[in-house]
């Protein structure tokens, strides 16, 4: 099998990656092996023509691009009915066992700069509780209240798969049924030079890296949890992004939506805090509801206004998604060949090797990642829907360590969300002028979810200095 895999690799010109293989141990010998046998080389050959060697062809063509339509959050009583009746309607479903949460988690977290499963940061103000815990909390409200578990499914990624169980293990999986919990390794791609070859990091090493947020959609399915789902009789798929400690992880409302909708992904959109946040926009094109990523989007765009001055692409993208099943199943087994997310190029640093096997930390970037993003899915979906949430309600993402989207900001934000269900519960509580309290406490999910839980046990609340309603 060894002799065949190379003479493959040198018919596609990836003959190179073997340079080293004779020297090494048996050992270096069958992972290098291994690392090749997983990979596609028609795909890359494919990503290599066309994201590599192309030209690129400047820039995109935004002619027939305009915004996206999306449900305004209510503000008429027509509207509020309308809310109202697809609370009741994800209501159901959740009564009814259909919908599954899914936390993607596979990313290396660079930007934050915390070494270890992003999901393993802490967040909560009072108890620093970590992103992983304030999710697991919230799911297991929702399974409590419903009556029914939510089962949950973590993607994670070679770089960090071992460290999240393990986080979980140690933590008794934060009192959820371990059956309940399912973690999977998102796939791989190689990093190829700006020629095309593919990149060793080391002499028995490719430089392999995860293969974006879209490939939660095939490794759903590769790793039987679309088998899993429908075992279950779930056919409900609520997604969200690992680094966002304010989602509401299942959300009635939006299920409902989805539901009435008969849509097969439907997507939350917040109002863009500023032209230049970087989140991707809705757009429509055509027929099709899109995500423009804010890389591809010109300032012009981003920043017009119309005659009020308000943003024109103003619906930002937060990363929060219910999927039917079988849209995941139909993308994720990748049988047809009309229904694949392209792969975008990221060009980067990366690690390698030169003609002598030494290290190499390349200063610029002198290699080209291949990833999919999941909102590529959305002109492959049956009457998508966007809807509109609270930026407060919903979003308030640790990305950055500090500024915006940091811990701090982040904190804040929980703390404002704290502060304005006491307050709507009548309990007196100083706030400055953008609603922050002025003293920290926290509100355990288990004890209140939204704010109409929290008023149904507000005789229970004691709120002082470092209260942790729990
Ligand atoms: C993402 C969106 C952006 C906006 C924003 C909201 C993209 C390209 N952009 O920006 O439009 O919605 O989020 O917060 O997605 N991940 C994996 N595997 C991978 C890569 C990423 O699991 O191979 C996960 C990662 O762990 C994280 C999420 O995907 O939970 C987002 O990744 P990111 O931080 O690279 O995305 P960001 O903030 O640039």
């Amino acid at each position: 099998m060894s002799d065949e895999l190379r003479t493959q690799f040198e018919k596609a010109g990836q003959g190179h990656v073997f340079r080293f293989f004779n020297d090494l141990s048996p050992d270096s010998q069958a992972q290098l092996l291994q690392q090749a046998a997983d990979i596609d080389l028609a795909e890359v050959d494919e990503l290599v023509q066309t994201l590599v060697l192309t030209e690129k062809s400047g820039s995109l063509n935004l002619d027939d691009v305009e915004p996206a339509p999306f449900v305004p959050l209510p503000k008429s009583a027509e509207e509020q009915a309308k809310w109202g009746a697809a609370f009741a309607k994800g209501e159901e479903a959740l009564n009814a066992g259909r919908v599954a949460a899914f936390t993607v988690a596979g990313g290396q977290g660079t930007r934050l700069g915390f070494d270890g499963p992003k999901g393993t940061f802490p967040v909560t103000p009072v108890t620093k509780k970590t992103l992983f815990q304030v999710f697991a909390e919230k799911i297991l409200a929702s399974s409590r209240h419903y009556g029914k578990p939510i089962p949950w499914f973590i993607m994670t990624s070679v770089i960090n798969h071992e460290a999240t169980v393990a986080f979980f293990e140690k933590h008794d999986f934060f009192g959820l049924d371990p059956k309940d919990v399912t973690f999977f390794s998102q796939g791989l791609m190689p990093a190829v030079d700006l020629e095309g070859k593919i990149i060793l990091e080391a002499p028995d090493s490719i430089a392999l890296s995860p293969d974006g947020h879209g490939g939660s959609l095939r490794a759903l399915v590769r790793n039987g949890c679309v088998q899993a789902m429908k075992d279950r009789g779930i056919d409900l798929v609520s997604y969200f992004q690992v680094d966002n400690p304010l989602v509401r992880c299942v959300d009635p409302a939006f299920i409902g939506f989805h539901l009435l909708g008969e849509s097969e992904l439907s997507s939350k959109a917040c109002l863009k805090a500023y032209a230049g946040e970087k989140v991707g926009v809705f757009v429509k094109r055509g027929e099709n509801i899109e995500v423009l990523e804010y890389s591809d989007m010109p300032d012009s765009m981003s920043e017009a206004t119309d005659d009020k001055g308000t943003l024109l692409y103003q619906a930002g993208s937060i990363a929060i998604h219910i999927f039917s099943r079988d849209l995941i199943e139909k993308i994720g087994e990748g049988k047809d060949a009309s229904v694949r997310l392209p792969f975008h190029r990221a060009d980067k640093k990366v690690p390698t090797i030169d003609e002598a096997g030494q290290p190499v930390k390349p200063e610029t970037p002198n290699g080209v990642k291949f990833e999919t993003f999941v909102f590529d899915a959305l002109p492959f979906a049956k009457n998508p829907v966007v809807i509109q949430t609270a930026r407060e309600d919903d979003f308030s993402p640790v990305k950055n360590g500090e500024g915006n989207d940091s811990p701090e900001t982040s904190r804040q934000d929980q703390l404002r969300q704290f502060a304005r269900w006491v307050t709507a519960a009548g309990i007196k509580l100083e706030v400055d002028e953008t609603g922050l309290p002025a003293f920290d406490f926290e509100i355990s999910p288990l004890f209140a979810d939204s704010e109409a839980a929290f008023l149904a046990r507000k005789d229970e609340a004691k709120i002082e200095p470092g209260a942790t309603l729990s």
